[in-house]
């Protein structure tokens, strides 16, 4: 076999050593210490969360938890990825707010990337390609170069809209001095001040537990939910209705239903609250007029993929834990 190609797997070509030093996929070692702090810290914090911690703190984490996956779920994705409904002004300043807590990079970096998730789904130009095993679609990806089928494919994605919208340029211009600050510092500074919590555990609990448990959860709808759970509306691509991932993502483990129909604001079939949190969130400023143009999928058009794709039976496509 030709070592440079790479082996194929399920059409995918995964890169061996030899050829990922070629295409300068090496790992960046920056990454890799960060990212080992970040964990080691986590699970210091969950130590000090159960021995020191005040309980305000972890509810505050909890909390910050929530608030910056809205500034994902709703705003990163579903809005400016998606385009999936409209929002007035005030709600993207909320949303901007929320994503800059979560720190997974601006929202124009987040989108160009997330876009090309969808468009070349589990090939080398997806950044998490899911067919290069759990490992690199949860994490790994953050910890090397990107392939350079990603640069390629990615100078076609078209990110006019993104552009044009002033409060996602204001983010990406600023985002140096905005996302320490509103991820790091603040939350860090807020329960030592208003409820007497001690630095260290402001800083373990508060700030990279909370950190680190909120990335986890976004890698698992990269990672599990391309893997387990199952597949109603299409049984030939590999993303997968997961109910745990539905849970904690708030909504974005239905994740079978996502890739079929990308552009509807539920990203799922159902509107189950309980199991989807940004819809609710979504609906909420819907009724008081700040979200509005709410896309979403006809029953009929589902049922029609459903027997050309799916499997029979789909009345359960909720019920699967993705065990
Ligand atoms: C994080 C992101 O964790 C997580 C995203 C998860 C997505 C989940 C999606 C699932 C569905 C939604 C569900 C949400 C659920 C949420 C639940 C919440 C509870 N197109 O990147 P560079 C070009 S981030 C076109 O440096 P390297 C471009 O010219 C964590 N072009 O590449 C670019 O320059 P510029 C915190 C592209 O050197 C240039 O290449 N963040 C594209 O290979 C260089 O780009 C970190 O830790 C493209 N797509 O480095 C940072 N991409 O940007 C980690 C690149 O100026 N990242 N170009 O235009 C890094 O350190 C680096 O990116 C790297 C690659 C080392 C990974
Ligand atoms: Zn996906
Ligand atoms: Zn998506």
């Amino acid at each position: 076999m030709d070592e440079s190609k790479g082996i194929t797997h399920n059409g995918t070509t995964l890169l061996t050593r030899q050829n990922r030093k070629q295409h300068n996929q090496a790992i960046v070692w920056r990454n890799v210490m960060l990212f080992g702090y970040l964990h080691l810290a986590a699970l210091y914090g969950v130590l000090l969360m159960f021995t020191s911690a005040k309980i305000a703190t972890t509810i505050f984490a909890i909390l910050m938890y929530q608030v910056s996956s809205i500034g994902i779920t709703a705003g990163a994705h579903r809005l400016w990825s998606h385009r999936a409904y409209k929002a007035k002004w005030p709600l993207r300043v909320i949303l901007i707010i929320f994503n800059t807590i979560a720190f997974q990079n601006h929202v124009y970096e987040w989108a160009r990337d997330h876009r090309l998730h969808h468009k070349y789904s589990e090939t080398n130009a997806d950044p998490h390609n899911a067919n290069r095993g759990f490992f690199f679609s949860h994490v790994g990806w953050l910890l090397c170069r990107k392939h350079p089928d990603i640069m390629e494919k990615g100078r076609g994605i078209d990110m006019a809209d993104l552009l044009a919208d002033p409060i996602v340029s204001f983010q990406k211009k600023y985002y140096k001095f905005l996302m320490p600050l509103l991820c790091f510092i603040l939350p860090t500074i807020i329960p030592v001040y208003c409820w007497g919590e001690s630095w260290v555990n402001s800083w373990f609990v508060a700030t990279m537990f909370r950190y680190t448990f909120s990335l986890n959860v976004t890698w698992l709808v990269n990672s599990a939910a391309h893997m387990w759970g199952g597949r109603p509306y299409d049984r030939f691509i590999n993303p997968s209705e997961n109910i745990t991932v539905a849970l904690l993502a708030l909504g974005e483990g239905w994740h079978n239903y996502h890739h079929v129909f990308p552009w509807d604001y539920k990203a799922a079939e159902l509107g189950d609250y309980k199991l989807n949190m940004t819809t609710a969130f979504i609906d909420f400023f819907a009724k008081i007029g700040w979200a509005y143009d709410l896309k979403t999928v006809s029953a009929d058009t589902v049922r029609k993929r459903v027997e050309r794709t799916g499997i029979n039976g789909h009345g359960d496509t909720q019920s699967s834990w993705g065990w």
